[in-house]
């Protein structure tokens, strides 16, 4: 696999030229600052490529070109936002990437409800509570019918908690949900959501998955011509929020709309922390089934703590070894994929990865590293990903 990494453009905090001694072979990024619906333009992708090359790398995964709203509820937008997916595959094309990662959430993108959960080893990890969403969902955000969307022992308990917490406790918790991690599409304040809420109104989950079907049968077919390989990532969490649709969260939706628009460049990002969440989630059972189509992968785990409701479980990053995903089976699932393609003689018979998220350790504490993508936390993630790769047959 090649052992990528996630860098957020000239403002990360971490120095591209450093990752060299983390051992990093390929980059994954984006062009943060276009928003969705809008083209990236030749000379702007060109202007990325020339500095990750510079530093001695090449542009290997674009996470994400993003998927406006506008495409996921087929608002009237739609078509031109589809154009301009259309010209900055083109675009991409042109400069040689050819791996592009994207999402089909509604409205938020990854979720977490705490940012600097203390371990007991000293470090800190993001997670994510039952109770804090619904407290945030029913008193915050006061969705209607939010009441519905919750078991009585997590209303209880949402209803205590938003109790107890103290002003600057309810501004973060805020502000973790809708406004706080990196890399997420858009960044909401409450009221964006509550009218983004109104959009998806009528909006089943076989609504929204046709929308996604919909909108690969328009700009698969262009990527296949372009030797692009798009690679839809999974629902973080792989449950319904807010009452929204969610379409991607498990093997079978991935059967589901990998079958629809059959062709390669319709593909997944196996994200092992988002999926792994699900309590029925088998890593080396999704490679088995989707191998083939998995241009990308996020090798991340998460450990599930609690369960009020068993469809929306309380969990936390973990190490990357030591979580409820079979790690070390799904490393060795993907390599037996790569040596399947090797031998059809396959173009993209390496996989890329990146370690996905890590703890925050040591030097990464204090608050200055960017949630979920701390220099250290990543640093020992890759070293042991790394081990299992050289210790698979
Ligand atoms: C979080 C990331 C996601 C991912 C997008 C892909 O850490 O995995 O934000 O980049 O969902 O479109």
């Amino acid at each position: 696999m090649k052992q990528c990494w996630r860098w957020f453009g000239p403002q990360d905090p971490i120095a591209l030229q450093d990752l060299h001694q983390v051992g990093v072979e390929g980059i994954v990024t984006a062009l943060h600052h276009i928003p969705p619906g809008a083209a990236w333009r030749f000379q702007d992708i060109e202007e990325r490529q020339n500095l990750l090359k510079a530093n001695g790398y090449a542009w290997d995964v674009v996470e994400s070109l993003p998927v406006s709203e506008a495409i996921k509820t087929q608002s009237p937008e739609m078509p031109a936002h589809i154009e301009a997916y259309k010209s900055s595959l083109r675009a991409l094309a042109a400069q040689g990437i050819k791996v592009v990662c994207y999402n089909f959430m509604p409205i938020l993108d990854w979720t977490r409800t705490e940012l600097r959960a203390k371990q007991p080893h000293g470090g800190v990890a993001m997670a994510f509570s039952a109770v804090d969403f619904a407290a945030f969902d029913l008193f915050i955000l006061q969705r209607k019918g939010a009441e519905d969307a919750y078991l009585p022992a997590i209303l209880d308990a949402a209803t205590s908690r938003f109790a107890a917490l103290s002003d600057t406790e309810k501004a973060t918790l805020q502000h973790n949900i809708t406004a706080g991690l990196p890399g997420a599409n858009d960044q909401w304040s409450v009221s964006d959501v509550r009218a983004l809420l109104g959009t998806y109104d009528g909006i089943s989950p076989a609504l929204l998955r046709n929308n996604l079907i919909d909108f690969l049968s328009q700009v698969a077919p262009l990527a296949q011509d372009l030797g692009v390989r798009l690679c839809c990532h999974p629902d973080d969490p792989p449950f319904s929020l807010m009452g929204l649709p969610r379409v991607m969260s498990s093997a079978c939706d991935y059967a589901a709309v990998l079958d629809a628009v059959d062709l390669a460049a319709n593909g997944a990002t196996l994200c092992t922390g988002s999926l792994g969440v699900a309590a029925g989630f088998d890593g080396p059972a999704f490679v088995k089934r989707h191998g083939p189509r998995i241009h990308f992968a996020h090798l991340r785990n998460t450990r599930r703590t609690r369960s009020l409701d068993p469809n929306m479980p309380d969990f936390h990053e973990s190490p990357h070894l030591d979580g409820d995903t079979d790690m070390v089976g799904t490393v060795q699932a993907l390599i037996r994929e790569e040596a399947r393609r090797s031998a059809e003689g396959r173009e993209d018979s390496v996989i890329p990865m990146r370690p996905d998220h890590g703890q925050e350790l040591l030097g990464d504490l204090g608050g200055h590293s960017t949630p979920g993508y701390p220099l250290i936390g990543r640093m020992r993630g890759l070293a042991e990903l790394r081990g299992v790769m050289a210790a698979c047959p």
